[in-house]
Formats: structure tokens, sequence, C-alpha cells
């Protein structure tokens, strides 16, 4: 077999985000950018020659064409076993499920999330390591360090394989198994859901319900779990079909992008489940009949819950949110004396305390929730949990978080988006901001006094390690929050993220429409920030 060392050179922009490494079809397909990044990684995994890889995507565009090469070149590499999803395709959450199954030393999952795809889309690398779960921040610095001194790569010179047939094939010192890319991953949803409750659930004529997969990777796990094992019928699963351009849109599930499910839900006669999930299977949203489960409250309720799901009774350990998550969560965890923690944005900061067994579930108001039955956020977990709450409680999804909120009290919440402004305004506006934080506690806004701002950093209790830098916090003596960051995921511009949060526990004032309810801080957030001024926009481009 043919094994040619390729001459090549740095590109300067291989640093990974939030979420691995993001860019552009049009940039990743620069000539040797793509294998300089795989060189990268496996030079930077201990352990490589002969050991277990994990390989699929979202089903995104240039998602075969990436595929074929890290093939080839992870046999130049001596890889010993590649794991590769049928079609190329595997979940996020499904590609940890592996990983952890099989003992694998890593895993490569191409996909840019809910980023638009097509050939003016977006693609992206994201690397996983033995626990199944994103690369820390150690490793993916390393790796992009490496990048910076790359001068070649190594590929084996052999034909495309038919991504297609399942099976084995031995190429060199590589076995690659072409494997079915549902199967594990549906037997591990069947351990931890009562499958019978929530196909007797979904089999009442008076519940209505539907899982829109935006034309991306969830559809054929959807088929699989709802229609093969729960016996629903097909027309439960919208948009099944994993397409190389998602259909046009941007699969992701929340107001704006799946407005024609929620569109759905509305009026009496509206469903009364839906739930969508993003392009690699990793975030949801949560509907009920004319009722939207804002994320920070899905954390909080399938935590304050957990008891009702056969897989989790009795064994709770406590919770982790990233920062600019709702305390909606903590809240529950203080009541219920577990153990909670605040983390910077981004799953991989999970990991650790998921491996220690300090926490049992995990989210973000990004739209991600999981536990720690794999290592990444999940999807359609998450709908699984909500479905087999309903199941056991016989209520609607609006009666559980209604109760929920008279409970704990209600976390009014927001994100406002201002996308695609250009990176030295957005910079400016940060750099300013940072530079009135010693001023700002004390300031009174209305009857409102921030008692602490400060640029929020993280010590990793497990291994000591400290993430500088990740987002503004302004906090109020009533409990209103506002976070300032920048995201970590675009590829174009830059785009800050403004996180809006208002506490209530009074009775009467439980079930307002949230930006009617955030009004005042929405303003103050401009007051402080300057957001009108820098980003020259109006209002946020997205709402949720
Ligand atoms: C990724 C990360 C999440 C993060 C989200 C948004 O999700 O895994 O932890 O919350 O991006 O990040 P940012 O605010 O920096 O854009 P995904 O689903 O895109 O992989």
């Amino acid at each position: 077999m043919d094994i040619v060392t390729v001459a090549s050179r740095p590109y300067s922009d291989q640093r990974p985000g939030t979420s691995g490494l993001r860019k552009t079809v049009a940039h990743i397909r620069q000539p040797h950018y793509l294998e300089n990044f795989i060189a990268a990684t496996f030079s930077c995994l201990d352990g490589l020659a002969g050991a277990t890889l994990v390989l699929g995507g979202d089903g995104r565009f240039y998602n075969d064409t990436a595929i074929q090469t890290i093939v080839k070149m992870a046999v130049a590499y001596d890889v010993g076993r590649i794991l590769l999803g049928r079609s190329g395709i595997l979940s996020t959450p499904a590609a940890s499920c592996l990983i952890r199954k099989n003992h694998a030393l890593a895993g490569i999952i191409l996909s840019a999330s809910h980023n638009p795809g097509g050939p003016d889309g977006d693609f992206g690398i994201k690397v996983n390591v033995a626990n199944g779960g994103p690369a820390p921040e150690s490793l993916t610095e390393t790796i992009y360090r490496t990048s910076q001194r790359l001068t070649e790569y190594r590929i084996a010179r052999i034909p495309d394989i038919n991504l297609d047939r399942p099976g084995e094939t031995v190429i060199g010192p590589t076995v690659v198994n072409i494997i079915d890319p549902v199967a594990d991953y549906t037997d591990l949803m069947a351990s931890l859901f009562d499958f019978d409750a929530i196909a007797a659930l979904i089999s009442n004529p008076g519940f209505s319900m539907r899982f829109d997969a935006m034309h991306a990777v969830t559809g054929p796990y959807a088929r699989e779990i709802f229609i093969n094992r729960l016996g629903a019928p097909s027309e439960v699963v919208l948009n099944g079909t994993p397409q190389p351009d998602f259909g046009g849109h941007h699969p992701d599930p929340n107001l704006v992008h799946a407005r024609a499910l929620v569109a759905m839900t509305q009026g009496d006669d509206g469903l009364d489940f839906a739930a969508a999930s993003d392009g690699d299977g990793d975030r949801n949203m949560i509907l009920g009949k004319n009722c939207f489960v804002n994320p920070s409250d899905s954390l909080a309720i399938i935590t304050a819950n957990a008891d009702a799901v056969i897989g989790y009774r009795d064994r709770v350990r406590g919770v982790a949110r990233s920062m600019p998550t709702s305390l909606a969560a903590q809240r529950v965890a203080e009541k219920q004396g577990i153990h909670h923690y605040e983390t910077p944005t981004g799953w991989k900061y999970f990991g650790n305390l998921l491996d220690a067994g300090e926490i049992t579930f995990c989210g973000e108001e990004s739209f991600g929730t999981g536990s720690d039955h794999v290592r990444e956020k999940d999807g359609l977990w998450a709908v699984l949990f909500w479905l087999n709450l309903l199941a056991v409680k016989k209520c609607s999804v609006a009666e559980l978080l209604y109760r929920h909120w008279q409970e704990y009290g209600r976390h009014y919440y927001s994100r406002h988006d201002y996308e695609g402004i250009p990176r030295t305004n957005a910079d400016t506006l940060i750099e300013q901001l940072r530079g009135k934080l010693a001023q700002l506690p004390g300031s009174r806004f209305g009857s409102r006094q921030i008692t602490l701002a400060d640029d929020f950093s993280y010590t990793d209790p497990i291994d000591g390690s400290v993430s500088h830098h990740q987002g503004i916090r302004i906090l109020f003596s009533d409990g209103c929050r506002i976070v300032y960051r920048l995201s970590g995921t675009g590829t174009s511009g830059a785009t800050l993220r403004v996180y809006l949060e208002q506490f209530e526990d009074n009775p009467q004032k439980l079930q307002l429409d949230s930006q009617q309810a955030l009004v005042e801080l929405i303003r103050i957030a401009d007051e402080i920030a300057g957001i009108r001024k820098h980003t020259g926009y109006p209002r946020p481009s997205v709402v949720t």
C-alpha cells in the first residue's frame, strides 16, 4: 500500500472554538486545510497507533468527501479500527455512545451543528476523547499549536471505500467497520426510559405529537425510536431524511428556525407535544400546546422530576449549568440538597464533573440538555425524557411547567443575539464593558442596584484547570442577571449574545410573556453596554 508524505504549510486559523473547528465549506476546501487539521489532531492523540477511532457526521455537504480523506489518513497514521456510521451518518450523542461502548481512543464528528449546510454553508470538525466527550481545552490548544508548526502530513493512496455497505474491510494496518449508526444508541435509550409507558402515551388517540428532524441527522434515529420501537404512525417524524443542505434551512431548533413546528402547537387544536433537534442531534426544543419550554427550565424540570424516570430514580448526584443558563436548575439543586456547578459555555466543561460522578444532569440555555449516559448533550434523550414524564405524570407540558413555577418560582429568561456584526465593533463593545466593570457595583438602575460585575473565570474542581474570559456577568440586588459574551461557533463576523434573567415568585405573575417581563432589563442591558451604538442594530437579529 502506498503511503505518501505530502508537504504542507500551516493555516493560522485552526484554533477550535466553543465546539470544534467550524468554518465555511469554501474555507475547509482550501488545499490541505482539512488534512492539516486532521494531521495535527492525530499527532496529539497519544496511543493512536492500533487504537479505535469513531467516525461519522451529520450528513451535510462535504461529509462524504471529508470522511474518505480521514479514512485514508487514519490508515497512514496506523489507526487500528475505524467504527464508521453507515453512509457517513452519526449523530453527536450516538458517536459519544459508541466511543464509550467500544473503548475507543477518540471520535471525529463532522458537523457544524445548527449552522446551515450546502456548498455555501458551514462545515465543522469536532474531536472527542476517550470518555466520549468533546476534547478539553488543553487538547484543543495543543492541536492548534501543532497545526501552527505543521510542514507535512501522511495519507494512504487507496481507492474510496463504499460508505453504504455495512461490514468489515481490512486496509493495511486498519480495520474499517461500517456499522448501523442507530442501533447502539437506540438500545441505550431503551435502557433509560420506560418505552412501554411512552408507547402507551403515543398510541392514546387523545395525544398528538410531532418530532421535527429538520432534514438533519436525527431523522433515522427518530424513525427507529418513535415509529419502529414505540409504534408511532409515520407522520410523527417530520423532515426525517438527512439532506446535504438541510432543505435550505438552518437546522436550529428554536422559535425562529423551527417556526413551522411552533405554529402546529398553537390554538385549541394545537399538538399536545412537539420537539425538534439540530444538525447533529445534540440540541433539542420542547413544545406543548400553546407553550414553549425554555431550555433552562427544561433542565430544572428534568432534575426536579428525575425520580419519575426509571433510569434516574434514586441516583441523582447533582446538576451543572453553563454560566449564562438561568438559575432555575440551581434552585432545584438547593432545594433537593444535590450538587450544583456553574461552568463556562461549552459541553466540554461538563466532562470532568460527569466522569467524577459529581453530577447526573447538565444543560445549557443554547437548547442543550444531557446526562451521564453519554458525554454530549443529547436531543432525542431530552425528548424521550419529557415524553416519559408526561406518560408517568399524566399531565400536559403546560401543567408540568406551571406546577414547577408554582413550586420553585419562575426565572423569566431570554437570549438576544446580534449576528454578523463586524469583529472590531464586537471587540470594542466587550473591551469597553470590561473597562467599566470595577465601577459598576453599587450603580443604580431604577429600583435595581448592581451587586457584582465581573468577567467570569472558572476553575475546574476536578483537575484545577482555569478558564478566563468566559462572559461578562452583571448581577443585581433583586436577583436579575445580564450576561454578555461573544459566540464561539459562528463563521463570519461576530455574534454578540446578551442573556437576560429575572426571578419571579409572585403566584399572580408567573404567566407573563417573557419579553414583556424583561422589558426594563433589556433597556438596562443596552444602557450599560451601548449595544445599539456598537452594533448599529436597532434590535437583535434572533430572540429566543
Ligand atoms: C456548541 C457547544 C455548546 C454551546 C453552543 C453555543 O453547541 O457545544 O456548549 O452552548 O455551541 O456556543 P456559542 O454561544 O459560543 O455560539 P453546538 O450544538 O453548536 O455544538
